[in-house]
């Protein structure tokens, strides 16, 4: 069939609205059509050049929408159905799968990071030449084949839009809270970067019953959004040195610092923000080659850094969840979707988000 989609060729570059040719869905895949697909930073990454990324490209990983046909052997999902789309397809059988950890499955990280579906191949094309999948999803088109293992089936009264987000920013983030960190009720909570997916991070830890929340970003109007997200502080760090701004409103350092921007410096100024026996969690990914140095004595106080990749996500446990949490009025996605885009507008949207005047942007492609 014939879809509408935003096409990336190569950095610096604005994305091409374009008609593309989409195959249908084979065996063990599912044809999806796109309600809305959230723009996030990470797409912006490619664009700017900062992490290379197969090209042509559907861009686009934060996607909601309906079940509109199954290829042979697809069980858990069916026509009609409203899924929310996951960029880690997880196989379910290989070592990480079977330990409990999904996020990090090595045959759904392969299929993610090529850009295609589990058997190495994307279902876009144009003018027969492939045009691969950002996540093995590529949200920005009218519709998409993903890998059943991809989608995870919600309740038919959730708000596909809202649905969206739970995609990446809303399990990166608050998954980061509750499965990376497991933060502790009562505990005081830092976090650098209060974007579409920082947000997340202090809605997590406000969900967790954290002590004190500290939201650090440059722009007051993101700070802002924090304190309605859950933060009790705020630190703007373009006005003063935000590890010493830290320290001072939770004496010694936090118990956890979450990084949520993707840079040397912040990566480092968090771990600085921990206490003695803290934990930093690095959410965000600086760009290809950086390295983020650490003071080799803070070892001896037991501080521990981690990653956390898709907030340690088990996606069909964690997006129900989520969903429950929204529909149950605990958790905010209303108020993170500041402006919404035709697929027509995706490059106004990319401007935006650059210049950090939303909180998350989604596309409605149809
Ligand atoms: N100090 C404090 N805040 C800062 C600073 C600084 N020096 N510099 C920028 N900020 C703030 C900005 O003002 C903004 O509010 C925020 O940091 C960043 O937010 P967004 O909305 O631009 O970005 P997000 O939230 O959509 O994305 C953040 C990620 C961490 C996901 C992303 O950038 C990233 O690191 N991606 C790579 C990791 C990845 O691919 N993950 C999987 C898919 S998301
Ligand atoms: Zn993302
Ligand atoms: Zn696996």
């Amino acid at each position: 069939m014939q879809v509408k989609a935003a096409v990336f060729y190569r950095p610096h570059e604005s994305l091409a609205v374009q008609e593309l040719e989409l195959e249908g869905p084979r065996a063990g895949e599912v044809l999806v059509r796109i309600a809305a697909c959230g723009v996030c930073h990470s797409d912006l990454h490619f664009i700017d050049g900062l992490v290379p990324i197969a090209s042509p490209s559907v861009l686009g990983h934060e996607a909601a929408g309906v079940v509109e046909a199954v290829g042979a052997g697809v069980a858990s999902v069916q026509p009609g159905d409203h899924v929310v789309l996951s960029f880690i397809p997880s196989c379910g059988r290989c070592q990480y799968c079977v330990v409990g950890r999904p996020n990090l499955c090595t045959i759904g990280n392969r299929a993610m990071s090529r850009g295609t579906m589990l058997d190495g191949t994307p279902r876009f094309a144009r003018e027969g030449r492939p045009v691969y999948q950002m996540g093995s999803i590529g949200g920005f088109a009218s519709y998409t084949v993903v890998p059943e293992a991809g989608c995870v089936k919600i309740r038919g009264d959730m708000p596909l839009d809202r649905a969206a987000l739970l995609g990446c920013g809303v399990m990166t983030g608050v998954g980061a809270v509750i499965n990376t960190a497991r933060v502790q009720a009562g505990s005081d909570v830092a976090v650098v970067g209060c974007g579409g997916v920082g947000l997340n991070v202090v809605q997590g830890a406000a969900l967790a019953g954290a002590g004190r929340i500290i939201a650090i970003d440059v722009l007051a109007h993101k700070l802002e959004l924090a304190r309605q997200f859950g933060a009790t502080h705020t630190v703007d760090a373009s006005r003063e040195d935000p590890v010493e701004a830290v320290r001072r409103i939770s004496p010694g350092g936090v118990d956890y610092a979450f990084e949520v921007i993707g840079r040397p410096e912040t990566v480092r100024q968090a771990f600085d923000m921990a206490r003695r026996g803290g934990l930093t969690v690095v959410v965000g990914v600086p760009p290809a080659g950086a390295e983020v140095s650490l003071p080799a004595g803070a070892f001896l106080t037991e501080k521990t850094i981690t990653g956390s990749a898709y907030g340690g996500a088990r996606m069909p446990v964690d997006v129900p969840r989520l969903v429950e949490l929204y529909m149950a009025g605990r958790l905010k996605l209303d108020e993170l979707i500041s402006r919404v885009y035709p697929l027509e507008g995706i490059n106004d949207a990319f401007d935006a988000l650059r210049r950090g005047e939303v909180a998350r942007s989604i596309v409605t492609p149809l």
